[in-house]
C-alpha cells in the first residue's frame, strides 16, 4: 500500500486552492504533478552547476556531464535496458516516435510494405506513420478492436504477415485505459520479421516496464507524465537497430570528424542527440525514477488500478453515465473516460473546475478512437500516486451537482 498522505506532502501544488476549493487533480494522464525531490534537483542544477555538457573542461561542465550521463544510466535501469547506449533523450514521446519515423522508417519502407497500427493510438503514434506512408508508399493497416476496446487478437494475427515491417502500438490507451498484450504482440511480430515500437507514454509512469522482457525494438515515453519536468522524453532502441540508422537531426554533439564536405557520426547514443540537450530535465528525470522506484512500481500500478476500479464503480451509480474501455475486473491503466447524457464533456469539465476538480475533456488527441466510440468527445479522470478514493468521491459529488444544474437549466 502506498502512503498517500506522505506522498501528498511531497507535492507542493496539491496544497493550493482553485476557485476557493482544495485542488483535486485528476488530469495526470495529460501531465503529472512534480514532487519536491524533482523540483529540488532542478534548483540544485541551475544554482550550483549549470553548464553545457560534453564541451567545457572546467569543474561545472564536468559535473553537469557526469550527472547528465548518470541520468541516462538511471533511465536505462528504470526500464531494464542493457545500458546507456540504448537511451536517447528527446523532448517527449512525440519526438521519440518521429525520430523512428524519420530515421528508421523513411529510408527503409517502400510501396508494398505495411505498418500495423491500432485505432486507439494517440495522434503522436498515428500522424508520423501517415507521413511515412505518404512519402514512401507504405500502407497503414488497422487492427480491429473488441466492443470493450481491446485488441481483437484474431484480427491482429490476420493482418500480420510478410508485408508487415513495423507494428506501432500504445502499451496503455490514454482514453480506454486498455493495457495491450505488448509482449505477445512483439513475439508474433518478430515471427514475421517486423519490428515493434511501443508507445509507453501511459505505461512507463504507472507500472513496471522492462524492455528486455517485452523484447520491443523501440519504446517511447515522456518525463512530464512521470513526475519529471516537461521537455524531456526518452527513446529506447535496440542497439543493433539504432546502429543501422542514420542520424535524425544534424548539428553539434552528434559528430565525430567534420570537414566542409562530410562528417562522421559519434557512437550511440550521442549520434541521435544533436545540439544542447535538456540537461536539467534529464537529471530531474533520474530523480523522478528514484522517487517511483522507492515507492515500488508494482505498488504504483496497484494503487492506480484500485482507483480506476473504484471510479468505475462509483461512476456507474450515476444515471446517464456511459463508461468506455474494459469494465471492472480487467487490468487497466489509471484512468476512466466517460460521458453523461445531455451534458457535453466540456461543460462537465467547466462545472467540475468550479469545484476545484481538474479533469480533461475532449478527444484526448485520439480522434479516430472517438469516431470508433461514436462520440465527439469524452470526459476523462486520470489518477496517480497522490490521488485517493476521496478525490473520486469529490468527482462523483460534483457530477451529481452538474446533472442537477443541467436538469434545472433544461426544465
Ligand atoms: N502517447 C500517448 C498514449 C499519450 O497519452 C500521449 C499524451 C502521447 C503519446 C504524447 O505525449 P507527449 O508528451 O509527446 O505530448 N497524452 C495526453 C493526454 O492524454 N492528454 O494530454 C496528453
Amino acid at each position: 500500500m502506498l502512503d498517500v498522505e506522505g506522498i501528498r506532502n511531497d507535492f507542493p501544488i496539491l496544497a493550493r486552492q482553485v476557485h476557493g476549493k482544495p485542488l483535486v487533480y485528476l488530469d495526470s494522464a495529460a501531465t503529472s504533478q512534480k514532487p519536491r525531490q524533482v523540483l529540488e534537483t532542478l534548483r540544485e542544477y541551475y544554482e550550483e552547476y549549470n553548464s553545457n555538457v560534453h564541451r567545457g573542461i572546467h569543474a561545472l561542465a564536468e559535473k553537469a556531464t557526469e550527472r547528465y550521463e548518470a541520468a541516462r544510466e538511471r533511465v536505462a535501469r528504470f526500464i531494464g535496458a542493457a545500458g546507456p547506449q540504448n537511451i536517447i533523450f528527446t523532448r517527449n514521446t512525440t519526438e521519440a516516435i518521429n525520430l523512428v519515423a524519420y530515421a528508421w522508417a523513411r529510408p527503409r519502407l517502400h510501396e508494398g510494405d505495411e505498418i500495423l497500427l491500432t485505432p486507439m493510438e494517440h495522434h503522436s503514434n498515428l500522424i508520423p506513420w501517415q507521413l511515412v506512408a505518404r512519402s514512401t508508399g507504405a500502407r497503414l493497416r488497422y487492427v480491429q478492436l473488441t466492443p470493450d476496446g481491446r485488441i481483437d487478437w484474431t484480427s491482429f494475427l490476420a493482418l500480420l504477415g510478410p508485408k508487415t515491417r513495423l507494428v506501432a502500438v500504445t502499451h496503455v490507451s490514454n482514453v480506454l485505459g486498455t493495457i495491450n498484450p505488448v509482449r505477445e504482440m512483439v513475439a508474433a511480430a518478430h515471427r514475421v520479421g517486423a519490428l515493434v515500437l511501443v508507445d509507453g507514454a501511459q505505461s512507463v509512469p504507472h507500472m513496471p516496464v522492462d524492455v528486455r522482457e517485452l523484447d520491443c525494438d523501440f519504446l517511447a515515453f515522456s518525463g512530464h507524465k512521470m513526475l519529471a519536468p516537461t521537455g524531456i522524453g526518452v527513446l529506447y532502441g535496440k542497439e543493433e537497430v539504432l546502429e543501422e540508422m542514420e542520424p535524425f537531426l544534424g548539428g553539434g554533439e552528434m559528430i565525430g570528424e567534420v570537414t566542409l564536405e562530410s562528417a562522421t557520426w559519434r557512437e550511440l547514443p550521442w549520434k541521435f542527440e544533436a545540439g544542447t540537450p535538456n540537461i536539467a530535465g534529464a537529471i530531474a528525470l533520474a530523480a523522478a525514477c528514484d522517487y517511483l522506484d522507492a515507492l515500488g512500481r508494482e505498488e504504483v500500478y496497484r494503487h492506480g488500478l484500485e482507483l480506476a476500479e473504484y471510479a468505475l464503480r462509483r461512476l456507474q451509480e450515476i444515471d446517464g453515465v456511459t463508461l468506455y474501455g474494459p469494465g471492472p475486473g480487467v487490468a487497466r491503466g489509471a484512468l476512466v473516460a466517460f460521458t453523461m447524457k445531455g451534458i457535453h464533456p466540456h461543460d462537465i469539465s467547466t462545472i467540475l473546475d468550479q469545484d476545484g476538480i481538474a479533469i480533461r475533456a475532449g478527444h484526448h488527441c485520439a480522434q479516430p478512437l472517438h469516431r470508433w466510440l461514436n462520440v465527439p468527445a469524452t470526459a476523462r479522470a486520470s489518477f496517480y500516486i497522490y490521488n485517493t478514493c476521496g478525490d473520486i468521491d469529490s468527482l462523483v459529488q460534483s457530477l451529481y451537482r452538474a446533472r442537477e444544474y443541467f436538469e434545472y437549466v433544461l426544465r
